[in-house]
């Protein structure tokens, strides 16, 4: 295939010339190396977790050398997906609340939003009165930091979910306890010789996952939203067009907030700004990639370069002074991309080294001399940028973002009849889907994946949705996705249908809501479960889906069974790894309806998805039917 045919994105198409011109290899060009991908993975079929193997299921080897049949290594597989993904976001979530416990009146990390904090710590039963703002927070800190490890008990977060949510979780067993200890049991749970039971591995998967949905990812969302300020709605622009000619060029790359809200704070630091002048720049120009971008924009509007598939082009640019990373999503191919041009490839986590690039560790003691430095780092490098190698393609789009819950309340304000209802609440948005001026309200989230063309399945799924009706929130990649392509402006209104465009006018909001990072599909969760508490209901009674049209991470797998938990059912553009069992697919894509009232739904056609979504939410409306 064509390398231009798999990637909707037309600055894209211009750098991938580019990159052949200047002889950079790209994933695009590894993708095409990878003509067949290996059926025994594909299938999930395939186990390596002892050392007899690997053990690949055949109509002649139905068994591995242990006897573990198709069912039990697909399971085992799809677990240990579950549990990588539950990792990263919930290690994302206890270096925020680490740093949390940093935080005081004159150091480098402070709390912004005091309110928040407030109702959280009651929430958590942590005394509030006449104690200082930041022996609350140190205390709050310690409380979530035991919901790692906790010997007793489960979940504090659970009991946020509306009850008979909360009772079918209670009655399956599938409230998780300790995130830690959901993760170690679902290791252990998958070592050779342990669980051989395909409706057990699905189960302990579901109750990890809402381990991180429920836990980790809140947690990540609230403690960064107390600790760097609940985001507002706000302007930016997004693409690789929002790099700049004569601009000291950064790209902040990677997940956790502590150490990009230092990099923005040293971006602005007048030594830097005038350190960039003497190198002959006209300022420093951040730009961000993957969640930690998506952070940034909906805190600070800082403009969006682009999405996972991206990464390699935007150093193709060669006008990138420096790409700082911290964790996930970042390719080390980042490492060989970058020695083709001036650009730095910093990395900063000992979580995540990578061989060929520049190591500056990031520590939150020291975050703000850790962030100065670095960026200096990026502004020294302006001098080697070679200008016969800079080609930064034009398109941008604009985008409104900073949509956390906080901000979809204050939005709804505006159309609350302030004699008769209390404002702040969601009331607005339950009557406008009871009355099916919305039909619905749908989640598009996450990556961007190779097995398909990039961008292709969030936007065509999008834009279906909103000219059915269905008001779309995003996060993670998704989100960047619909902000290039323009689904997060007031125009984009005329993509709607009429009731849309016409809660959208009320409202002012665009179509496609951007709720932030992955982690911060837990905001969805918050509006899910509010509506539901608002009405009475449950989650799975609502018309609403969570939809990943390209995924691609062990996060995303997370994120999928944790929603599905949730009773949101939740539609993939992509077939994860377990066709090698046929139980498997009948859990997954069945039988959980009847255990949690949602299930799994695959189409790997994005207009043939998307018609199922949309069909499936009008099957949901029924249930108001019955509500006066
Ligand atoms: Ni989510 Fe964010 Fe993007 Fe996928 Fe990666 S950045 S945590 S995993 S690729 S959406
Ligand atoms: Fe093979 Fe069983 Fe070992 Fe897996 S655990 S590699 S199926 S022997």
């Amino acid at each position: 295939m064509d390398k231009k045919m798999m990637t909707i994105d037309l600055n894209s198409h211009v750098l991938l010339d580019k990159a052949e011109k200047d002889g950079v290899e790209t994933m695009y060009d590894r993708k095409q190396g990878f003509k067949s991908q290996c059926g025994f993975g594909l299938q999930g079929n395939c186990c390596r977790i002892c050392g007899m193997g690997p053990c690949r299921i055949t109509p002649k080897t139905p068994r591995g050398i242990c006897g573990a049949d198709e069912h039990v290594i697909v399971g085992r597989n799809f677990a240990r997906m579950v549990a990588g993904g539950t990792a990263a976001h919930s290690d994302h979530a206890r270096d925020i609340a680490h740093t949390m416990a940093l935080s005081s009146r004159d150091g480098n990390y402070k709390i912004r939003d005091e309110e928040k904090l407030i109702i959280l710590a009651k929430e958590w039963d942590v005394e509030t009165e006449g104690r200082d703002i930041y022996d609350i927070a140190h205390e709050v800190a310690d409380v979530a930091l035991m919901e790692f490890g906790k010997p007793h008990g489960v979940a504090r977060f659970l009991k946020n979910a509306p009850e008979p949510r909360q009772k079918i979780w209670k009655d399956l067993g599938i409230e998780p306890r300790a995130i830690d200890r959901e993760i170690a049991t679902i290791m252990h749970s998958t070592h050779i010789g342990c669980t051989g039971d395909i409706d057990s591995l699905i189960h302990m998967s579901l109750r990890t996952a809402l381990a991180d949905g429920w836990v980790g990812s809140m947690i990540g969302t609230r403690f960064s939203d107390i600790l760097f300020g609940t985001p507002t709605v706000r302007e930016t622009e997004a693409n690789l067009g929002v790099l700049e000619d004569n601009k000291v060029n950064i790209i902040l790359h990677g997940h956790e907030p502590s150490l990009s809200e230092m990099i923005v704070l040293a971006s602005e630091d007048p030594e830097l700004v005038a350190l960039a002048k003497e190198m002959g720049a006209d300022g420093i120009n951040l730009a961000g990639m993957c969640c930690t971008g998506n952070e940034v924009t909906m805190r600070h509007g800082v403009k969006t370069a682009g999405d996972f598939h991206q990464q390699e082009l935007a150093i193709v640019t060669g006008a990138v002074e420096a790409m700082i990373v911290d964790v996930q999503c970042i390719f080390p191919a980042l490492a060989k991309v970058a020695d083709c041009y001036h650009t730095k490839f910093i990395t900063t986590s000992p979580k995540a080294k990578i061989a060929g690039s520049t190591y500056m560790e990031f520590s939150e003691e020291t975050a703000y001399a850790d962030g100065y430095k670095i960026v200096k780092e990026a502004v020294l490098n302006f001098k080697n940028r070679d200008k016969e190698k800079v080609l930064i393609p034009e398109l941008k789009s604009k985008a409104t973002v900073g949509y956390s819950a906080d901000a979809i309340l204050g939005q709804l304000d505006r159309v609350v009849n302030s004699h008769i209802d209390p404002a702040g609440t969601l009331k607005p948005l339950a009557d406008c889907l009871k009355s099916g001026v919305l039909r619905g309200a749908v989640g598009v989230v996450g990556c961007n994946n190779a097995k398909g063309v990039s961008n292709l399945a969030h936007v065509t799924i999008m834009k279906e949705l909103i000219k059915n009706d269905i008001l779309v929130v995003t996060t993670g990649c998704g989100a960047s996705a619909a902000a290039k392509f323009g689904l997060m402006t007031k125009e984009a209104r005329k993509l709607a249908g009429k009731g849309l465009a016409t809660v959208c006018d009320l409202v002012d909001i665009p179509p496609v809501l951007h709720l932030g990072s992955c982690v911060d599909c837990s905001r969805i969760l918050d509006v899910v479960g509010g509506t539901a508490k608002l009405l009475d209901m449950d989650m799975s009674d609502l018309p609403v889906a969570g939809v990943a049209p390209e995924w691609m991470s062990e996060k995303a797998v997370a994120i999928g069974s944790y929603v599905v938990a949730s009773g949101i059912d939740t539609y993939l553009g992509v077939m994860p790894p377990v066709t090698g069992s046929s139980r498997a697919v009948e859990i997954l894509c069945g039988e959980l309806q009847d255990m949690v009232g949602a299930k799994f739904t695959v189409n790997e056609n994005p207009q043939e998805l998307a018609q199922i979504i949309i069909q499936d939410i009008e099957k949901k409306r029924v249930h108001f039917e019955n509500l006066v």
